[in-house]
This record gives structure tokens, sequence and C-alpha cells, in this order.
């Protein structure tokens, strides 16, 4: 007995060595293995830095610069005398209106309309009755940083083609998009307005009538039809395809561009043709048309959902405001490109649908083709951040996904 219990305890003594020694082997194994892995990655990160700084250093070796812009004939980087660009015709003319929804101010609709009112709401997603009713060219107040008023930008800037893809959009709120560009950009600059019906079908107005509007009004904004619904970043794609600016402005359908909106994004683009400029989003409220700053400025992240996430400006970036600022992730829906960058990178990845995801698939490129990302404080543009219309999926309704989960 004594000896089985010995045998035992030999064998448990044995089992627990041998254990031990497996333990140990596991875990060397282990530390190594993770070693490894830590090696390659810092190694990954190095060379990545390596490319940054490679990328960082060709303003210097002059790689982006005396590129031509197509259209216009500017040179890329070279040096420019810089002037003022304000309108102060159209500026002063504006300061003066009065009436619903002037200087951006809220407007209520009159008694008797709630019927109408709720049937456009639903098929919209915000008050598009109340905005038939303001001026297609109602007038918005200054809300630029004071020293945007003086800023001067390079005299010579790239012609510009706006994209504008649109989805059942309402009428006042298209027309008001097209009327707020043209009024508001130095006109030998702006070549094209370009809207891209993704494949509308519910209302005549966007058929025949607008292609008449504009023949009529603004010969500068014509109508490409996609023959059927291929989603957003497709439709965006098509117009920027048909585009014969130098720089390609892509803005949503339900916009309205604020004083000297166009020269803050043009200027980086000019200096570096490898550029991408967003400019600061204000909000159009969805119910009152009330024209108002969502913040000063912000950089764009994401979740780990991919979610849009805006992150506050670092101090020095505060401090230097509104001098454009590093941005790593675009908010999507509005910003300027210059034509041969966005070629360059290969455009949008055609199996994107919809909305959604654009803004990274963009920026990455951006960023790690040797490009940058800016967003310029002094161009700014409203947008109606909307909730889905009723009928679409929430997914599909649109894409700017700043103030609330609606957009
Ligand atoms: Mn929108």
């Amino acid at each position: 007995m004594k000896l089985l219990r010995r045998g035992v305890y030999k064998n448990l003594y044995i089992i627990f060595l041998v254990g031990l020694f497996l333990y140990y082997l596991h875990k060397t194994r282990d530390t190594e293995h993770l070693s490894t892995v830590h090696e390659r990655l810092v190694e990954k990160a190095k060379s990545a830095l390596d490319r940054v700084l490679e990328n960082n250093a060709r303003d210097g070796e002059g790689k982006s610069v005396g590129i031509i812009f197509e259209d216009s004939g500017i040179v890329s980087g070279e040096p420019q005398a810089q002037i003022d660009w304000h309108n102060y015709t159209q500026e002063t003319a504006e300061r003066l209106r009065q009436g619903p929804g002037e200087q951006g101010k809220p407007y209520v609709l009159p008694e008797g309309t709630e019927k109408r009112r709720q049937e456009l709401y639903e098929t919209n997603g915000f008050n598009a009755l109340l905005s038939d009713y303001l001026a297609l060219d109602r007038s918005l107040t200054d809300i630029r940083h004071d020293k945007c008023k003086t800023r001067h930008y390079a005299a010579r800037l790239p012609t510009v083609s706006v994209v504008i893809p649109f989805f059942e959009e309402h009428w006042t709120t298209l027309l008001r998009t097209v009327v707020s560009i043209v009024n508001r950009s130095p006109s030998n600059v702006l070549k094209e307005i370009i809207l891209v019906d993704d494949g509308s079908t519910m209302k005549e107005f966007l058929r025949a009538p607008l292609v008449d509007w504009l023949k009529e009004h603004q010969p500068k904004a014509k109508v490409i039809r996609l023959p059927t619904r291929v989603g957003l970043i497709v439709a965006r794609q098509e117009g920027a395809r048909e585009a014969k600016g130098d720089v390609i402005v892509v803005l949503d359908s339900h916009c309205e561009v604020m004083t000297n909106w166009l020269p803050p994004l043009l200027d980086p683009i000019v200096q570096d043709y490898r550029t991408a400029v967003c400019p600061l989003i204000d909000v159009i409220n969805m119910d009152t048309f009330a024209y108002y700053p969502q913040d000063n400025g912000a950089r764009g992240a994401f979740d780990w959902r991919l979610f849009y996430k805006r992150l506050p400006l670092r101090q020095h970036e505060v401090d230097r405001l509104p001098e454009p600022f590093p941005n790593p992730v675009m908010n999507g829906g509005l910003f300027a490109i210059s034509r041969k960058f966005f070629w360059e990178l290969g455009g949008y990845d055609p199996g994107l649908a919809i909305w959604g995801g654009e803004q990274y698939d963009l920026s990455f490129k951006i960023w790690q083709c040797g490009g940058r990302l800016l967003d310029a404080p002094c161009s700014r543009v409203g947008h109606v951040f909307r909730h889905a219309p009723k009928g679409r999926p929430s997914v599909q309704g649109d894409f700017l996904s700043t103030v609330s989960s609606n957009s």
C-alpha cells in the first residue's frame, strides 16, 4: 500500500515536472511568437512612416508642382499674385434684402398649410413646403470668421465643375442649390454644374420642366440621367466623368453656399494639385430653413463600426483659425478635388452602394497616395440635415452624417 502510494506520488511528481516543462515550452513559444508579431508591426509602422515622410517631402522636391491644369492652363505651385475675390456688388445687394427666410432667418408657414406641409414633409424628409415660400436666391447673413473677410487668394484659379447627384429631390431645394452656386461663385471660375439624376421616377418636375427651367434661367447647369438607380457614389462618379473643369466640386442637392465660398477651396489645390479641400458645413434647419453653424471646424474620424465621428481641433489648429487644417477623414458629401488627382486615385471604388463609406475610401487613398486633405473654414456651405424620407430605409435617405443620426 505504502509502495503503491509512493508510486502514485512519484507519477504525480513526474506529471507535474512534465507539465511544468510543457508550460515553459508553450510560454517561450508564445513569447517568441508575440515578439515576432511585434517586430513585424514595428517594421510596418516604420515603413509607413517612411512613406509619409517621403510624401511630405515631395513639395520640396517639386514632385507636385509644375503640373498644368488642363482647362485653365494654370500651373500647379507656380507663384501667383493674391487678390480679393469678394463680389461686393452681390454682397451689398444681399444685405438689403428682406422677406421670408432672408438673411438665413427661420420662417414659419402661414395657417392652413398643415395638410400640404405634412405630405411634402413625408416624401422629402424635411419641410419642403416651407422651402417653396423662400426666394431661390435668398440672402444669407455672412457668418464667416472675421479674418475670412480680408483674405486674399491666388489671382488665377482653376475652372470648376460642380457635380450634384440627386434622387427624387424637391424642386425648390434643388434649384436653390444651383442658384446659390451661380450667384456666389466667380463666373470665370465656375465652368458648369452637372446635375446627375440617379434614376428618379416619382416627380414630374425633375424631368422636362427641370431641363427647360435650367436652359432659361441657369444655362451653366445641365442634367445627365442615369437609366436606373445606381446609388450616390456611382452617380457622383458618372458626374465626375462628364466634368470638363480642372477641379471637381461635389455638393449635395439641398445646399446653399455662402459668400466667397469657392476661392478658399481652390487656393490650396492651385498650390498642389494633389489636394482635396472640404468646406465648413453649416446647418439649414429642416423645419424652419434657418441657417446657422454647427461649429467652427472639427476633424473627421470614425469608430470601430466605421460610423463617422467629429473630433475637436487641436489647440494649435484653433489658434491658427481660419487657416485650413489637415483632416484625416472628410465628411463625404461636400468637397473639392483636382480632376487629375481624383482620377489618379482611380475615383471611387465602384462597388460602393447607395451611400456611406465613400468618405473613408477617398480619404484613405488621398493620404496614402501622396496627397493631402484640408478643411478650409473660410469656405462655408449650408446643408439641410434631413430625416430619411418616408418609404426609404434610413441608409438610403442621404449621406451627410454630422449633426445627428439623421442626414
Ligand atoms: Mn443631404
